[in-house]
C-alpha cells in the first residue's frame, strides 16, 4: 500500500521509537501530525524531516489529560483533536506510541503516583486517542491503528508489575479493537518490541544516567529504527491483509529477563 500523502498521526514523537516511526512516514512522502508534551523537541524533529516533507503539523499534547476549564464540558485531549485544522482531521494511520515506565519496585512498596502515571498514559492515552480518531477512519472507510506494546505484556518481570500490566492491557485492548472492527476495512496492528535502547530508562530511573545505560550494556539492543520498520511492514500491507501482533526482539534477547551479555 502507498503511505504517499496519508494522513498519519503520531504520539510520543517528540524521542525515540515515535521519531524514528516519523522518519520512515516523512521518507515516504507521509503527512504528519506529530503528538507529544516537549514541543521544542517536536520543532526539532521537524526541521530534520524537513529534507523530506513540509506536510508536518505539530501537536503539543499531552495525551492523557482528561479535564478542559471547568466551562468546557470536553476533555483537552479531545479539544485539541477536534481543533485540527480541516485538511489534517481525516486520520489515516493512527501510531498509539507515546508511553512511559516509572520506577521498577517491589508491588507492595511502588508509588501511586507512579502508578497512575503508566496508567494514565500507557493505557488512558491510547484509549483518548481511539476513541476519537477511529470514528472517522470507520465512517471513511480506511484506516489502521497501530499500538506500541512491549515484550513486558507476555513476560512480566520482577519489580516490572504496573508497567507490564499497562503494556498487557495494550495487547488486549487491541485485540478487543481488532474483534469490534471486524466488518469494517480499518485494521489494528500491535507491535510489541523487547529492549530498544532510547531515553526510556532514563524517564524510567529519572535521569540516572548511568542506571539507565547499564540496561543495555553488553547486549545490542534494537534501535528505534528496527521498530519503525516493522511499523512501516505493518502498515504497507495489501488491504486484506493485518498483521495483528508482532513479536519483535534483540538477537541478545529472548525474554523480558533473559539477555546474551557478552
Ligand atoms: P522515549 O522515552 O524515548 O519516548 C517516549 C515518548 O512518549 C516521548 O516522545 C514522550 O514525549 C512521549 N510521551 C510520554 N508521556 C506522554 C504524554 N503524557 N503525552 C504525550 N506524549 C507522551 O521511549 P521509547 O521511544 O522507548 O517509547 C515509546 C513506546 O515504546 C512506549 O510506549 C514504550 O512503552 C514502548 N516500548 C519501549 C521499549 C524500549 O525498550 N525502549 C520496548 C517496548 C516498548 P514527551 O515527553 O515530549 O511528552
Ligand atoms: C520496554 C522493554 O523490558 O524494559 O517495554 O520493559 S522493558
Amino acid at each position: 500500500m502507498s503511505i504517499q500523502d496519508q494522513i498519519v498521526l503520531i504520539t510520543g514523537a517528540s524521542s525515540g521509537i515515535g521519531a524514528a516511526i516519523a522518519k520512515v512516514f516523512a521518507q515516504a512522502g507521509a503527512k504528519l501530525i506529530l503528538v507529544a508534551r516537549r514541543q521544542e523537541r517536536l520543532e526539532q524533529l521537524a526541521d530534520e524531516l524537513s529534507k523530506f516533507t513540509s506536510a508536518i503539523h505539530l501537536l503539543p499534547l499531552d495525551v492523557c489529560v482528561r479535564e478542559a476549564s471547568p466551562s468546557e464540558n470536553r476533555t483537552a485531549v479531545e479539544l485539541a483533536l477536534t481543533h485540527l485544522p480541516d485538511n489534517w482531521s481525516s486520520v489515516d494511520i493512527l501510531i498509539n506510541n507515546a508511553g512511559l515506565s516509572r520506577g521498577l519496585d517491589k508491588l507492595h512498596e511502588g508509588s501511586f503516583q507512579d502508578w497512575e502515571e503508566m496508567i494514565d498514559t500507557n493505557i488512558k492515552g491510547l484509549l483518548y486517542l481511539t476513541r476519537l480518531i477511529v470514528p472517522g477512519m470507520v465512517s471513511r472507510g480506511r484506516g489502521h491503528v497501530v499500538n506500541l506494546g512491549s515484550t513486558a505484556g507476555h513476560y512480566t518481570y520482577p519489580n516490572g508489575n504496573v508497567y507490564c500490566a499497562t503494556k498487557a492491557a495494550v495487547r488486549v485492548i487491541s485485540e478487543g479493537l481488532k474483534q469490534d472492527l471486524l466488518g469494517t476495512p480499518v485494521r489494528v496492528s500491535c507491535v510489541d518490541p523487547g529492549l530498544v535502547e532510547t531515553e526510556f530508562s532514563q524517564v524510567r530511573f529519572r535521569g540516572d544516567t548511568e542506571r539507565a545505560k547499564q540496561v543495555y550494556q553488553g547486549l545490542t539492543p534494537l534501535t528505534p529504527a528496527d521498530v519503525a520498520d516493522v511499523v512501516f511492514f505493518c502498515v504497507t500491507r495489501p488491504p486484506h491483509v493485518n498483521i495483528s501482533e508482532v513479536l519483535v526482539m534483540p538477537t541478545d534477547q529472548a525474554g523480558s529477563m533473559l539477555f546474551n551479555r557478552h
